[in-house]
C-alpha cells in the first residue's frame, strides 16, 4: 500500500494561519482562508465557538487524503474488528472474525470462511459457534512496536482466539483453546510476537467429563494462562510449541506483557480470590458480595521465559490436547508469583519503559504502581509475606509497590504518552485522569501525581492512545471508549450507540475533539497504529491466489481454461469471473449431485470484486481480484436457479448472472 497523502492535524491547524486557537471565541474567526472561504462566517452560521471550529479543523481529513492512524477496535458481540481512521474517525473496514459476514462472503459456503469458522468451533460442543464477543485486539510487534503484520483478538464468550492477516485484512485462523471456557481481558502479544497470551476468566472444571459440582470449586476448577507460539513467517498459531500454566481457580482478568526492563514477564490481574460461587437462592452469599470480601486479590507475575524452558524440558502434563505446566511445578520453578493488589482490580498496564505495572483499583480510588526492579529483587530474595491456599508465594506488598495515586472513582485502564504521563479511565466518575508516572518515566521532581481530570460522556471503559501499548507512544491522540452515550446523539430507539470520543493529548487542559457513535456491538479495547506501518497491505491478489495461504491455488484457472468435469455424482465447475460475466454461465446438474464450484476472479484491477450468490442455497461469495474461491454444495433441491453477481462491479453488473439447472429425479438435464 502506498503511504498516501496524509494530513496531520498540525498541518490542518496551520491552514488557519494563526487566526484561531483552541478556546478562542467565534469572533476571532473573522478572516479569509487562503482558498477564499469565510471560516468565521461559516463558524458563526453553524453556531460553533472557536474551540469547536478548531476541533473540526483538527479532525477534518479531506476526501482523497488519508488518516494518520488506524484504530483497530473490537466489535464486542458483533464478533468483528472495526477499523477507523484517526483523526477523522471514519469507518474504513469491518473485519468479520467470529461471525459470518455476507458482504465479504465469510461463512456462507466458501472454503475460506467455512474453514476458519469451523476450525474454531469444536464439533464436540453442541452447535457450531456462529458468534463471538471480540474483546481485546493485540497487534503483532517487533522490538516492542506494532509492526503492521497481524492482529489477534479473543472471544470473551467462548474462550477462543483469532488471527487476522493485515495483508488482506481477513481472518485466517480461529482456535478454540482447550481448558478455557471464557476469556476476558487476558490477551496480549509479547514484544517480538513470540507468543500471544490468553487466559481464562471464569475457571474451568478439569474433571474428565467437564462437570464438577460448585461445592468442589477449589478442588476441581482451575484457571489457565495460555502461551500460543506464533509462527514468525505466517503469524499463525504454532500449537506444537504452545503451552499452558495451571493457575488457582480465581478469576483471572486483564493482562499485559512486560517490555524492555520487564521483558520476559507477563502480568495478570485477578479477582474473586475468595472463590465465591454465589448461591443467592439457597442461603448463600450473592456472587457479587462473596467475590468482593477480601481486601486484596493477587497480581499474577509470570516468567514466561522460565516457563518456556520447563515446557521444552517436557515437565508438563497433557490436558485435553494442551501441554500444561502444573501449578506445583510453576511454583517450584519460580515461574509464578503473586503480589497483593487492592481488592477487585481491573486493568493492568505496563508503561512504555517497562518499569511500572499500573493497576486500576475499580473498587478503590487509586492506581497502584509496582516496580519491576523491586519485583525481581523480591523474587530473588524470596521476600514473601506468605503463600496462597495453593502454595503460590505472595511477594511482600511493601517491597514491590512504589506508589498509590488517588485518581478518582472507579479507575479501570491506563494508557501512556511520550512524556511520561499515564491516562487512566474513571468509570464511575466518567472521566480520564492524567497523572505523572514517577522517576523512571522522567518525572523525578513531580513523582507520581494527579495532573488533571478530563470529563468524558459517559461511563468510560477502555481508552487508547496512539501507539499506546508500545515502547514509544506518540502522545497526540487518545480515544475514550464510552459505554453509554445518553444525550450525545439523537434517540434511535431504546438501545443507544456507544461513543468513541477523540481526545487531543497536546493541549492543557486536555480537549475532546469529536464524538463517534458506534452503532454495532460493544467495542471493548482498541489499538491505534500509525497508518504508514501497514506496509504489507495488498490491494489485489496475484492471479489465482488462495487467500488462506497467499499461494497459488490448485483450482485456479486463466481465462480460456474454464471447464466442467463430471466424476460420478460430483460435478466440478472451473469458472472464471470478470466484468461482466461468468464462464460458464450455465450449469446443468441433477438433484443429489454435489456441485464443486472453483471460481477464479481473473481480474487484476483494484476494486474489481465480484460476488457470487445462489438463491435458496444460502451461498454468497466475494471474489476479490486474483482470488480463487471454492464452494462445495449438495444439490438437494430441484429447481432452475438464477445465480448472480452480488457486487455492483460494472455498467453491466446486472447482466452478470447465469443459471444452475438442478433437474429432479428421473429428469435428464439438458446437458451434463
Ligand atoms: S475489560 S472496560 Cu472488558 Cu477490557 Cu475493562
Ligand atoms: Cu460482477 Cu457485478
Amino acid at each position: 500500500m502506498s503511504a498516501g497523502p496524509q494530513v496531520s492535524r498540525r498541518a490542518a491547524l496551520g491552514m488557519l494561519a494563526g487566526g484561531v486557537v483552541a478556546g478562542a471565541g467565534a469572533s476571532r474567526l473573522g478572516f479569509q482562508s487562503s482558498s477564499g472561504g469565510d471560516l468565521g462566517g461559516i463558524a458563526s452560521e453553524r453556531g460553533l465557538d472557536g474551540q469547536q471550529a478548531a476541533a473540526a479543523l483538527e479532525t477534518y481529513v479531506p476526501g482523497g487524503s488519508y488518516d494518520e492512524y488506524f484504530v483497530f477496535a473490537s466489535g464486542g458481540h458483533s464478533g468483528q474488528i472495526f477499523v477507523f481512521g484517526v483523526p477523522s474517525m471514519r469507518l474504513l473496514k469491518v473485519i468479520p472474525v467470529f461471525t459470518p459476514d455476507a458482504w465479504q462472503g465469510y461463512g456462507y459456503g466458501t472454503d475460506q470462511g467455512n474453514a476458519v469458522l469451523e476450525g474454531g468451533s469444536d464439533p464436540a460442543k453442541s452447535n457450531p459457534l456462529r458468534w463471538g464477543d471480540t474483546h481485546h485486539p493485540a497487534l503483532s510487534e517487533t522490538e516492542g512496536s506494532y509492526d503492521g503484520r497481524w492482529i489477534y483478538i479473543n472471544d470473551r464468550a467462548n474462550g477462543r482466539i483469532a488471527m487476522a492477516d493485515l495483508r488482506d485484512f481477513k481472518c485466517k485462523q480461529i482456535f478454540d483453546i482447550p481448558n478455557l471456557q471464557t476469556s476476558h481481558g487476558g490477551c496480549f502479544v509479547t514484544p517480538n510476537s513470540e507468543y500471544v497470551h490468553i487466559s481464562t476468566m471464569t475457571p474451568t472444571p478439569v474433571t474428565e467429563s467437564g462437570y464438577a459440582p460448585l461445592s468442589r470449586y477449589k478442588e476441581d476448577f482451575r484457571g489457565f494462562s495460555t502461551w500460543l507460539k506464533l509462527d514468525p513467517e505466517t503469524g499463525r498459531f504454532d500449537l506444537g510449541n504452545s503451552f499452558q500454566i495451571e493457575l488457582p481457580p480465581y478469576t483471572q482478568d486483564l493482562a499485559d506483557a512486560g517490555k524492555l526492563t520487564s521483558f520476559g514477564f507477563g502480568f495478570i490481574n485477578s479477582y474473586n480470590t475468595e472463590m465465591a460461587v454465589g448461591g443467592d437462592m439457597t442461603g448463600g452469599q450473592p456472587l457479587e458480595a462473596g467475590s468482593t470480601a477480601n481486601d486484596y486479590d493477587f497480581l499474577h507475575i509470570i516468567d514466561w521465559q522460565k516457563a518456556e524452558e520447563v515446557f521444552k524440558a517436557g515437565n508438563t502434563k497433557d490436558l485435553n490436547g494442551m501441554k500444561v505446566i502444573p501449578m506445583d511445578v510453576a511454583v517450584s520453578e519460580k515461574i509464578l508469583h503473586f503480589a497483593p493488589e487492592p481488592r477487585n482490580p481491573h486493568g493492568i498496564d505496563v508503561n512504555p519503559t517497562g518499569d511500572y505495572m499500573c493497576v486500576g483499583g475499580k473498587l478503590d480510588p487509586h492506581a497502584s504502581v509496582y516496580d519491576i526492579e523491586l519485583i525481581k529483587t523480591a523474587i530473588a530474595n524470596e521476600d514473601y509475606q506468605g503463600t496462597d491456599p495453593f502454595g503460590v508465594p505472595i511477594l511482600t506488598l511493601e517491597s514491590v509497590l512504589v506508589a498509590q495515586v488517588e485518581l478518582g472513582a472507579g479507575p479501570l485502564h491506563t494508557q501512556f504518552d511520550d512524556k511520561g504521563y499515564a491516562y487512566t479511565s474513571l468509570f464511575v466518575d466518567s472521566a480520564i485522569a492524567k497523572w505523572s508516572l514517577g522517576p523512571k518515566a522522567g518525572h523525578t521532581d513531580d513523582g507520581f501525581k494527579l495532573v488533571e481530570t478530563l470529563p468524558v460522556q459517559y461511563n468510560i471503559g477502555h481508552l487508547c492512545t496512539a501507539e499506546g501499548d508500545t515502547v514509544s507512544p506518540d502522545g497526540n491522540y487518545m480515544i475514550a471508549l464510552n459505554k453509554w452515550s445518553i444525550d450525545r446523539f439523537p434517540p434511535v430507539g431504546t438501545l443507544h450507540p456507544q461513543n468513541f470520543q477523540l481526545v487531543d493529548l497536546t493541549t492543557t487542559p486536555l480537549t475532546v475533539l469529536s464524538d463517534t457513535p458506534i452503532g454495532m456491538g460493544e467495542p471493548h479495547y482498541t489499538q491505534m497504529i500509525k497508518a504508514d506501518k501497514l506496509v504489507h497491505t495488498i490491494e489485489v491478489y496475484p492471479p489465482g491466489t488462495d487467500p488462506m495461504n497467499f499461494a497459488p491455488s490448485e483450482f485456479a484457472i486463466k481465462a480460456g481454461e474454464e471447464r466442467i468435469e463430471r466424476q460420478g455424482k460430483d460435478l466440478h465447475v472451473y469458472m472464471s469471473a470478470m466484468r461482466s460475466h461468468y464462464t460458464p454461465d450455465q450449469i446443468q446438474a441433477k438433484v443429489g449431485d454435489t456441485l464443486h464450484l472453483h471460481i477464479t476472479n481473473v481480474e487484476q484491477t483494484i476494486d474489481a470484486t465480484h460476488g457470487f450468490a445462489i438463491p435458496q442455497y444460502n451461498i454468497e461469495a466475494s471474489l476479490d481480484p486474483g482470488e480463487v474461491v471454492n464452494i462445495d454444495m449438495l444439490l438437494d433441491r430441484a429447481g432452475t436457479f438464477a445465480m448472480y453477481c452480488s457486487e455492483f462491479c460494472s455498467a453491466l453488473h446486472l447482466e452478470m448472472q447465469g443459471w444452475i439447472e438442478v433437474a429432479p429425479q428421473g429428469v435428464t438435464p439438458s446437458v451434463g
